[in-house]
C-alpha cells in the first residue's frame, strides 16, 4: 500500500515535470513572438526609439531560447533560423533610422513566418499579413490591418494572407 502511494507520487511528479517542460518550451517561443510584436507595434507607431529597444528585448529572447526544451520540429526550425533572426534584430536594435529598421523588419518577418510554419508560437491565432506596396509580409495577432512598413502614412494598407497558428 505504502509502495503504491510512493509510486503514485513519483509518477505524478514525472507528469508535473513533463508539463513544465512543455510549458517552458511553449513560452520560450511565445516570448520571441511577443517581442517581435513589440517591434512591429513600434514600427506601426513609426517610433524608431521604441522599435530599437523592443528589438533588443527580442534579441535577448532569441539568445535565451534553450533549444533542448523545444519540440523536435521547433528545435530544427529555430536552429536553422536563429542566426538570421539575431542578425535583423541586432540591426534594428542598433539603429535609430526607421526606414533602415523597416528594411530589416522585412527579413525578420520572413524568418519569423518560416518559424511559425514549423513551430507553434502562440495559443492565439497568428496571422500572416501582406503589404502590396512594400511587397513584404509581417505577423500579427489581430485581423485589423495596421501596417508596420508605412505607419500612419498608410496604416490600413494590406491584407491578411494566411492564418498560421
Ligand atoms: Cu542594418
Amino acid at each position: 500500500m505504502k509502495k503504491n502511494i510512493l509510486l503514485s507520487i513519483f509518477l505524478a511528479s514525472l507528469f508535473v515535470q513533463k508539463s513544465f517542460a512543455q510549458d517552458s518550451a511553449k513560452s520560450q517561443l511565445s516570448i520571441v513572438l511577443n517581442d517581435y510584436y513589440g517591434v512591429k507595434d513600434a514600427l506601426v507607431n513609426s517610433d524608431a526609439v521604441v522599435a530599437a529597444s523592443k528589438a533588443s528585448d527580442l534579441l535577448k529572447a532569441i539568445n535565451a531560447v534553450d533549444m533542448s526544451q523545444l519540440t523536435e520540429p521547433g528545435h530544427k526550425a529555430f536552429m536553422a533560423l536563429k542566426e538570421k533572426l539575431s542578425f535583423d534584430s541586432r540591426h534594428i536594435s542598433e539603429s535609430k533610422d526607421i526606414s533602415h529598421q523597416r528594411e530589416h523588419f522585412t527579413n525578420l518577418s520572413d524568418n519569423m513566418i518560416a518559424l511559425a510554419k514549423k513551430a507553434k508560437l502562440s495559443a492565439q491565432p497568428v496571422y500572416q499579413a501582406y503589404c502590396p506596396m512594400k511587397k513584404s509580409y509581417w505577423l500579427t495577432n489581430e485581423t485589423a490591418i495596421k501596417n508596420p512598413y508605412y505607419g500612419k502614412a498608410m496604416l490600413t494598407c494590406g491584407e491578411i494572407a494566411k492564418t498560421l497558428n
